[in-house]
């Protein structure tokens, strides 16, 4: 194995080069190297000083994440970088790309910082759960001050080099070969007679409300603890000396390393990446892929416009009438103008993308060249039927084929065209130029480099792309629709919407389900239900009492009332009397007892429905591995990140327990809680759904 740290002498000056690619992760052998290396340069007279660099495209992006949950290594990175600041010799760190979390640290125990123009540090600890555990929290206020080290340790953002050297984080910006800069740096602060400048003697920082900013930061977290323990140990900087501080740090850092929202945020982590990649498209090349148009510009066309605008694809969309056309014009400009405004976009861009990378149009025919096709018309299979039969008979051979359709089925559409080989589901997620979800829904003839361009096309758009199988919803929707319906049930049986929705905000999702069905407007839910009900199991208990708000024109947010009521210019709405009136009509209808639900109760039902449904969503294959579940729930319906998707939550349950919850709500509903076969064949082979993910890789 080649050494992880190189060693080199240029006149006075060792570089220590590290070259863990891809990223220069601080694993074992890392931090091993840079200790012996430091050792070397310490014991040649000749050297002067010290200059750290990264190989590749990064300084260092952090402490190596894979280490985390096995037993430590020697030397560990707190004494590494406190080595580093106690020798003798001047410490230079010179960074480019990124300088992340333990590489920051190990920055901050030189004693200067040089960075490329283009360079961005940052301490993103608290996105997996944890909190500097290098001395940032420690050192990064000594150079900084607290509020910026607050702000820095807890949102975790990178910090451009200019922003970081006005923070006091980096002494000085060069461009150029990062060793060359190093070197140079050293050889002018040697010129200087610059002291060596250990961060750990720097005066303590100023102090602030500490508990004020501990419980804002808490409370802006949603339920995610990092954030607000690091506001501790960055406090600990202000009032404790420095060794007493890095003790402190050391505390908390390990009551994080110990939680499981620890272990949901790195399973994210790493699964967010692990999504995309499909051994089965190992060297399979995707198609060309320049121009997209897209059929239909109602809200989810014109945001996948949007997206494929903003992403450099040139866009061609068709609609029914120039009315349409002009309203779908006037929704993507609308999009766009929130991305001119935000400073994603330029004026100048922003009128090159819709004056030339954008044609809307209605006739097919402007449709013969483009790469990929996406039709998000109506929800309706005859009409979806017409569209492909006319894409068939427009698109040049080999362009793509894809629909958003949420439930119909893929096969059946693909059968209306002559080449099925080239159709595929991409199903977005609203609004398609916000959202991270792309399910690509594999039908039974795509073809393989079909499917590796529905990959292709979701990085382009920086989506997470999850690929799905067909059924009834894919992946996501057809596991909302059993969760959903837990949350019915409970309802039917006495606790209120309002309740649920605020136990399961509690639980860390972003809206509960009731909240949410206002906002995605109560007709969509009505018109599935009477599209379901000629074929429901008599069994199957599902409420009624909505229905009958829907038939007074009340469809939630869009008309101002649903289980909420709205008043224009407020945020969110209040509850709407007229539904717990509607409840309680039903419950004497069906003759049932409104008991009393805990809010544990509420979470416990609602995640045992989602993860025994998503259980079979494996099983079945729909989904290949339980990791592509989590991703969906995370990226597409807003499952807090910290729990790392439901199937990483029942596993931090314990598998065992899951399905014994289960098996006793079957006992007063067996046809609704019926186990799912993958999950009882896990629990008796002693198994977790994340042993499936490791299989598969
Ligand atoms: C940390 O530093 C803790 C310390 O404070 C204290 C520790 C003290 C312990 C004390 C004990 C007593 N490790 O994202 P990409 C992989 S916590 C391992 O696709 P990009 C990644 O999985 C760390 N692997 O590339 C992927 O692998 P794949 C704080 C890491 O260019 C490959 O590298 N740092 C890794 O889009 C490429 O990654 C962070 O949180 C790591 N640290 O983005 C930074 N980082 O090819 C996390 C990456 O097999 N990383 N990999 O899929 C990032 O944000 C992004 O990866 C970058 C690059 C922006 C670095
Ligand atoms: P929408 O009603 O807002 O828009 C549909 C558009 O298609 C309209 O502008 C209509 O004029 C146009 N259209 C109808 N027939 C056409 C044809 N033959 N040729 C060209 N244009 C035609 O609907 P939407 O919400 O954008 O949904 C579109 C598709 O996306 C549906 O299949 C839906 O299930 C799916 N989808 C919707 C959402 C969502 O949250 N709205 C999310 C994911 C997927």
């Amino acid at each position: 194995m080649p050494d992880k740290v190189a060693y080199a002498v240029h006149d006075m000056i060792a570089v220590l080069r590290i070259q863990n690619p891809p990223v220069n992760a601080l694993s074992q052998a890392v931090r091993q190297g840079l200790s012996d290396a430091m050792d070397r340069a310490e014991a040649d007279d000749a050297v002067h000083a010290v200059v750290i660099v990264g190989d590749g495209r990064a300084f260092i992006a952090g402490a190596d994440i894979t280490e985390f949950g096995k037993p430590p290594m020697e030397p560990n990175l707190p004494d590494l970088c406190t080595r580093i600041e106690q020798s003798p010799l001047l410490v230079v760190a010179s960074m480019h790309g990124v300088s992340l979390g333990g590489g920051l640290e190990v920055a901050l125990g030189c004693h200067y910082r040089v960075a490329q123009p283009s360079a961005r540090v940052g301490l993103p600890e608290v996105h997996l759960g944890i909190l500097p555990g290098a001395g940032g929290t420690q050192r990064l206020p000594r150079v900084a001050g607290a509020a910026n080290a607050v702000d820095a340790i807890t949102t975790g953002r990178h910090i451009k080099a200019d922003e970081a050297q006005k923070m006091g984080i980096i002494d000085r910006i060069e461009e150029g070969d990062p060793q060359e800069v190093g070197i140079a740096y050293a050889m002018d602060l040697l010129s200087e007679n610059a002291p060596r400048r250990p961060v750990s003697e720097m005066p303590a920082p100023e102090g602030i409300d500490w508990d004020a900013k501990y419980d804002a930061v808490l409370k802006k977290g949603r339920g995610q603890i990092s954030p607000a323990t690091a506001v501790r140990a960055v406090q600990a900087a202000s009032e404790l000396p420095f060794d007493e501080g890095m003790k402190r740090e050391r505390e908390l850092f390990m009551e994080l390393m110990d939680t499981d929202q620890r272990k949901g945020l790195i399973h994210a982590f790493f699964n967010e990446r692990a999504v995309s990649n499909l051994p089965e498209l190992k060297g399979v090349e995707p198609r060309h892929l320049q121009s997209v148009g897209i059929i239909g510009g109602g809200t989810m066309g014109a945001g996948i416009a949007t997206a494929a605008l903003l992403a450099g694809l040139e866009v061609v969309l068709i609609e029914t009438g120039e009315e349409q056309a002009t309203a779908a014009r006037g929704r993507i400009e609308g999009n766009l103008q929130g991305a001119l405004k935000r400073g994603k976009i330029s004026q100048q861009k922003f009128d090159a993308l819709i004056t030339v990378a954008l044609t809307v149009s209605v006739k097919y025919d402007s449709l013969k060249d483009v790469d990929l096709a996406i039709e998000a018309v109506f929800e309706d299979m005859a009409v979806k039927h017409e569209v492909f039969a006319k894409l068939d008979a427009t698109c040049k051979p080999g362009c793509v084929l894809a629909t958003n359709t949420s439930y119909l089925d893929v096969n059946e559409i693909a059968a209306a065209t002559s080449r099925p080989e080239d159709v595929i589901g991409l199903h977005f997620f609203s609004p398609a130029h916000v959202m991270k979800l792309l399910e690509v829904v594999v039908a039974d003839k795509t073809a393989p480099d079909v499917v590796a361009t529905g990959f292709a096309l979701g990085k382009m758009l920086g989506k997470v792309s999850v690929r799905a199988g067909v059924c009834d919803g894919f992946i996501g929707n057809r596991i909302l629709a059993v969760y959903r319906t837990a949350a019915d049930h409970m309802v039917l049986d006495g606790a209120s919407p309002y309740q649920i929705d605020r136990a399961l905000t509690n639980f860390g999702f972003a809206m509960g389900p009731f909240a949410v069905a206002d906002l995605a407007g109560l007709d969509i839910g009505w018109a599935t239900r009477k599209r379901k009900a000629p074929h429901r199991h008599p069994e199957e208990r599902v409420p009624t009492y909505i229905d009958k708000l829907c038939e007074q024109g009340h469809f939630g947010q869009k008309t101002g009332e649903g289980y909420y009521v709205y008043t224009e210019g407020q945020r969110g709405g209040k509850p709407n009397p007229k539904i717990a009136e509607l409840i309680a009509a039903e419950q004497r209808e069906r003759g049932i007892s409104p008991r009393e639900f805990s809010d544990e109760e509420i979470v416990h039902r609602y995640m045992c429905a989602m993860v025994n449904e998503a259980a079979k969503v494996v099983g079945e294959g729909i989904a290949r591995r339980p990791l592509d579940v989590d991703m969906t729930l995370l990226f597409g319906y807003g499952f807090p990140r910290y729990w790392g998707g439901p199937m990483k939550w029942a596993d931090i349950q314990g598998l065992p327990k899951v399905l014994a919850a289960i098996e006793g709500y079957a006992e007063e509903d067996a046809w609704f809680w019926q186990p799912a076969p993958l999950l009882q064949k896990l629990v008796d082979e002693g198994r977790s759904f994340d042993d499936l993910n490791k299989a598969e890789r």
